[in-house]
């Protein structure tokens, strides 16, 4: 800040202000279509607007409050990696974020690890930015309320509590999937996320159980706020659903504090700027 008022003083222009806590450019309710006609240049035309390679954002006439790693799973999903970045881009800038995309690729065909690639995702955005928030998205959901905000609360956030492939529900009482926010501190708290879940299913459960064990609460918008739209698609390959993943859940108490961030390993393989996102391209160490 201090640096911020020299260079307004060397400039001659008054420092900027801090960003309002509410955003005063949202829009609402948003139309959300996921036209097949709409092509990766389509996408950059209206999206490339005041970025910074990488995917990067600030807003230009504030300083913001929140700086956030927006920290994507991903392999082989280029179709919707395109609808949420053009959906996302507008909706992030609106909210006046100071953000950055991190798209994590998992390298090869073995077995998908969703927790481990987004505990990867911590460690590379850090790398580059001093980050104090973390929204955790998969690559298919895109908010349809804009003032569902991609920041960081004073308990860990879940944001797609409403999705329309559940009916705009939640599935069950704890879930936890989709799309979350955690501070730096409240993810440090519990360790990050399990590296152990490979395949599909019960990873999300497992964050749960670790915030609720180490004494937070999670925290929602209301029903309404928190609409998303899935883009639909078939089950991927090498992402089988993986029966041995919800006995995990009874050791999480006990794993914890061992598996997480202080035990990740990952060999990374490339780091691509594009002009819209951060691909991280990594080796996980798949068991097959
Ligand atoms: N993901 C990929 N590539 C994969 C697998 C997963 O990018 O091959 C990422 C992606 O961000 C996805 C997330 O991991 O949104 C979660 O993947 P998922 O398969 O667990 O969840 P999703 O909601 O699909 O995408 C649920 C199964 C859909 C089956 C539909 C059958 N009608």
């Amino acid at each position: 800040e201090q640096k911020q008022s020299i260079i307004s003083k060397f400039n001659g222009s008054s420092p900027l202000p801090p960003c309002p806590p509410t955003p005063p450019g949202l829009e609402g309710p948003l139309r959300i279509e996921f036209e097949w006609s709409r092509s990766m240049s389509d996408v950059r035309n209206s999206s490339r607007e005041n970025l910074q390679e990488g995917g990067r954002y600030k807003p230009l006439d504030c300083i913001a409050q929140h700086k956030v790693a927006v920290i994507i799973p991903y392999r082989n999903r280029k179709d919707h990696l395109k609808h949420w970045l053009y959906y996302l881009h507008p909706i992030l800038k609106r909210q006046q974020v100071d953000y950055g995309v991190y798209v994590i690729n998992q390298h090869g065909e073995g077995t998908f690890n969703r927790a481990k690639l987004l505990n990867v995702g911590y460690v590379e955005s850090l790398k580059e930015y001093a980050y104090d928030c973390f929204v955790f998205s998969d690559v298919d959901l895109v908010p349809m309320d804009d003032r569902n905000l991609y920041r960081c609360h004073g308990e860990p956030r879940h944001m797609a509590v409403a999705m329309d492939k559940f009916g705009f529900q939640m599935p069950y009482k704890n879930y936890f999937g989709g799309v979350v926010a955690l501070s730096r501190v409240q993810y440090m708290r519990i360790n990050g996320f399990p590296n152990n879940y490979w395949g599909w299913g019960a990873e999300d459960d497992d964050m749960h159980k670790r915030i609720t064990l180490k004494g937070m609460a999670v925290s929602r918008p209301d029903s309404r706020l928190g609409m998303y739209k899935m883009v639909r698609h078939l089950r991927d390959t090498h992402n089988e659903v993986n029966p041995q993943n919800p006995g995990q859940l009874h050791n999480t108490a006990k794993t914890m504090n061992s598996d997480g961030i202080n035990s990740l390993i990952y060999s990374l393989i490339k780091i691509e700027k594009d002009e819209l996102y951060t691909m991280i391209d990594v080796d996980i160490h798949a068991p097959n």
